[in-house]
């Protein structure tokens, strides 16, 4: 057994009280839910998918149970109990659901991490989590994931921490062989979950998500989004983060008894094959894939016929892209704007066409509260910038084992500090105009920027480092690294090449290593006495767009 889950703060208790009242929170665990959904809904099809070893994978809801209970013996037998944290860094095939559900089962709390994510990230969540096993899938498109799940062993331990146990999922052996896990005793205002946090200061902070709390999000969103039996939802994005999960995401089809289709690839390739063949109903986009389901689409004209809504999300949809889904996809475009802490907005199936295409929708609940502020936390009027501030039924009030790193995230009245930049309309929409975090949104992918600096400057010839997004037709924003080097660095060095590689070999997803390093003599000066990084960064973007 591992520790007791951190500690993290939490909803006061007349607020827990006002949630219940009010029908949001229910006594439904996760493990609840498995249960209930893959008995109530057995001869049904849950999942399409392809397995970790290829191959393509059928499971109706009977299936899918039995799978998730093989899930949790096989947690119970690398010595995961109930309560203990479970590291999940699988790509999207079919064993991430039923290791997912298989923690539920067993009353494990899964850490909602990406395939992508490297030794750094897998380290540090495996550290703060205290996690008794990490998942992966050994080889995923070409890159050993058991070695770096060795690696991530070997630097935890240096931390003077117990090393997680590493559960290769395309190692799995004969079902036989499985010892049936312990029914755990959870209560529905349990950790249920940990989810990961786009991270501005430095690396991803957890998230930590009660069933109650995150099945009402995942109840609501499937009410708002008209998710039912009848529904085939593609999943391109990865399955652990918020977006695909619960929004309405895997859970929310789940919970309505509907079909997941699990795409291997993100390409419009295999999403409209499989459009096609499983006849799709709703599919969830970042927008540069909705950009390239567009172009694809007027190339290839696939058959689409099937196709309802397509959400899109994760990052801002500049309006012209938004004008183009319905014509030419024939699906009706539905915006999402959420974030791992927990607020979600949509935009509503009866919104009038121009909201849906300007507006980023509006939250889920009448008990989400919106508050747009000036600089010194002042309200600012309907239809005038500010900054987002949020608070309500499924919107965390601390990160997982933070302590006074809380304080800059949230107010003292348990608002969360989003970092995004908002305007509200009289009817409650949402426009997002831009972000006062250090943060690059990289097509939805969330880069920090101290976070990237943090490595680079721990390279010898480098004196001074300064990550910015610049703006991209296709990403939205790429990542820039301006870098001052050290006056003794070697005349030969080519910065962009060799800067790359050494943030790759430190153990940084993929993702974040920047598209483009530029090498500066000096950094501009601001006038603001002490250098702010952030007034920097403006700096350094407006002027790296003029040129
Ligand atoms: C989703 O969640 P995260 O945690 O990866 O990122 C949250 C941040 C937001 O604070 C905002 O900065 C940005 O991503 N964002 C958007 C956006 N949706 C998210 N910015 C502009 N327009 C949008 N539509 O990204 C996420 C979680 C649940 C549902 C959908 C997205």
């Amino acid at each position: 057994m591992r520790s007791a889950p951190a500690p993290f703060v939490t909803w006061p208790v007349e607020e827990r009280g006002r949630f219940r009242a009010a029908g949001y929170w229910t006594d439904e665990t996760f493990a609840d839910l498995v249960t209930d959904r893959t008995d109530r809904f057995a001869d049904r099809l849950a999942l399409v998918a392809t397995g970790s070893r290829g191959g393509e994978v059928r499971w109706t809801y009977a299936r899918l149970g039995q799978e998730a209970r093989l899930a949790a013996g096989r947690l119970a037998a690398a010595r995961v109990e109930p309560g203990d944290r479970v590291v999940v860094a699988l790509p999207n095939v079919a064993e991430h659901v039923a290791v997912v559900l298989g923690c539920f089962l067993l009353g494990a709390v899964p850490v909602m991490a990406l395939a992508g994510h490297r030794e750094l990230e897998l380290t540090h969540f495996c550290a703060v989590a205290d996690a008794a096993a990490l998942v992966v899938c050994g080889d995923t498109d070409g890159t050993d994931h058991l070695a770096i799940a060795a690696l991530v062993r070997s630097r935890v331990a240096e931390r003077g921490l117990r090393p997680p146990v590493v559960v290769d999922v395309q190692r799995w052996g004969p079902a036989d062989t499985v010892v049936p896990a312990p029914v755990p005793r959870t209560h529905a205002d349990d950790l249920g979950l940990l989810q990961l946090s786009g991270g501005t200061t430095g690396v991803s902070k957890l998230i930590p998500r009660t069933h109650a709390d995150y099945l009402y999000s995942v109840r609501a969103s499937v009410e708002i989004c008209d998710v039912d039996a009848s529904t085939v939802a593609l999943v391109t994005l990865p399955a652990g983060h918020n977006f695909s999960l619960s929004s309405p995401g895997v859970l929310g089809v789940l919970h309505a008894g509907g079909t997941v289709v699990l795409a291997r690839d993100p390409s419009p390739r295999t999403a409209f094959r499989l459009i096609e063949r499983e006849r799709v109903t709703t599919a969830a986009l970042v927008p540069p894939l909705a950009q390239a389901w567009l172009a694809a689409a007027r190339r290839r004209s696939p058959d689409l016929s099937s196709l309802r809504t397509v959400q899109v999300g994760g990052a801002r949809l500049a309006d012209a892209v938004a004008g183009e889904i319905e014509p030419v996809l024939g699906a009706r475009l539905q915006q999402v704007f959420g974030m791992a802490e927990g607020l979600v907005c949509y935009t509503r199936d009866d919104d009038a066409d121009e909201l849906v295409r300007t507006t980023q929708g509006r939250p889920i609940s009448a008990d989400d509260e919106i508050r747009v502020v000036d600089a010194d936390d002042g309200d600012v009027p309907d239809g005038t910038e500010g900054s987002l501030l949020t608070r309500g039924p499924y919107t965390i009030r601390g990160y997982y084992g933070a302590g006074e790193a809380d304080e800059a995230s949230f107010t003292a009245d348990g608002f969360y500090r989003t970092g995004d930049r908002v305007r509200r309309l009289a009817s409650g929409h949402l426009v997002v105009t831009g972000r006062d975090k250090d943060q690059i949104n990289r097509g939805g992918e969330k880069v920090s920027c101290t976070e990237v600096e943090g490595v680079v400057l721990t390279h010898p010839a480098v004196r001074d480092a300064v990550a910015v997004g610049l703006p991209d037709p296709y990403l939205g924003e790429r990542a820039c690294l301006v870098v001052r080097l050290e006056p003794d660095a070697p005349a030969a060095l080519d910065a962009p090449a060799e800067l790359a590689a050494y943030l790759r070999a430190a153990g940084l997803a993929t993702y974040k290593i920047p598209d483009e390093v530029v090498v500066v003599d000096e950094l501009p000066a601001t006038n603001v006495g002490k250098n702010s990084r952030r007034d920097l960064r403006r700096l350094l973007t407006e002027r790296l767009v003029a040129r």
